[in-house]
């Protein structure tokens, strides 16, 4: 009996020192994004580069020169700008990204998953920082949980993406790694709801002199070196979720929506200048559960909403056409 105890106490201990993280893409549990969902509404629309050096710890070697900053505008096209050792891209957008159910912005690399095991891919990560005025940025909580004993190396060395978190190469080309600005809530001088700016910081990957720590001050081991033009971070794009402006979002121009009152109690009107035929609308709470759904097939429509707890709750309008258009909705 005290043995089974034991053993019982070693494998829960083992599983929670390696914590696991979403798998790559194609894999069941993943949380990776491909380029082409219709959750995507916007991209950046503006990307200054820093280059870092393609060895830091040989500033001779010079600086990478692979792409360049218009190459991370637009939809994740696979054409990348690299940022080499510690290189930074600032992007900016036409409109502000705000705090929606789950996810509200992906960013896109050039990985490359490992043929012969789909855990498995190479790998270049950055950190990903917001900003609401340009000024001060708040970096996402990066979580790293790969050997930091033997350095990754440039040829052959795959990384699972289970042991990664909050990191911008989590996930292989043409898949975006989700982040969403709930964690960074709280954050004095942040404002989640109106994000100008998405900054990418280039891991550097040294287990040695020049490592980048995580969140909780492990070493992020990623290729190094990786001196090449085309070295370190690979930014394809940076893609918005939730998009503020109902000037830009074809589905409320479109529709000419409005809703009341906003907070509500009991009943809620939605109501449309233009109806469509599959235009529908999702309830969902602060966590992106479904509460409920249903078709607006008039110009005025009525939601019943008094089953529910005080708190906030979105509202996702969806057409046909994949358009969507999400509003922050108070219960009282
Ligand atoms: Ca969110
Ligand atoms: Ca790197
Ligand atoms: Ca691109």
């Amino acid at each position: 009996m005290r043995n089974l105890s034991l053993i019982f106490v070693s494998c829960f201990w083992a599983f929670t020192v390696s914590a696991q993280y979403a798998p790559q893409a194609g894999v069941s549990g993943s949380t990776a994004i491909i380029a082409t969902s219709s959750q995507f509404v916007g991209w950046a629309t503006g990307c200054t580069i820093h280059r870092g050096y393609m060895d830091i710890a040989n500033p001779s070697s010079g600086y990478v020169t692979a792409g360049d900053s218009s190459n991370a505008i637009g939809a994740a096209d696979h054409n990348i700008v690299s940022l080499g050792d510690s290189g930074v891209a600032d992007l900016t957008f036409d409109h502000p990204i705000y705090n929606g159910p789950g996810a509200d912005l992906a960013v896109f690399e050039n990985g490359f998953p490992n043929p012969a095991n789909a855990e498995e891919a190479f790998l270049e990560l950055a950190f990903v920082e917001v900003s609401s005025d340009g000024v001060n940025y708040f970096r996402f909580p990066a979580n790293s949980n790969t050997q930091d004993t033997t350095q990754i190396r440039i040829a052959g060395d795959y990384m699972n993406a289970r042991y990664i978190n909050n990191l911008a190469g989590k996930y292989i080309a043409n898949y975006g790694t989700p982040f969403d600005l709930e964690e960074l809530s709280g954050k004095v001088g942040l404002d989640i709801d109106n994000i100008t700016h998405v900054r990418i910081v280039d891991v550097v990957g040294s287990i040695g002199a020049h490592a980048s720590l995580d969140n909780a001050g492990r070493k992020i081991n990623d290729p190094y070196p990786t001196a090449i033009p085309t070295g370190g971070f690979d930014l394809d794009a940076v893609g918005a979720i939730h998009q503020k402006s109902v000037s830009v979002n074809p589905l409320a121009v479109n529709i000419g929506l409005s809703i009341y009152p906003n907070p509500v109690v009991d009943k809620l009107v939605l109501s449309v200048q233009t109806i469509q035929p599959h235009l529908r609308v999702t309830l969902t709470d602060i966590t992106g559960k479904v509460l409920q759904t249903q078709r607006l097939t008039s110009a005025v429509n009525e939601m019943n909403v008094s089953q529910y707890a005080q708190g906030i709750y979105y509202l996702i309008f969806q057409d046909d056409k994949g358009n969507r258009w999400a509003e922050k909705l108070t219960k009282l």
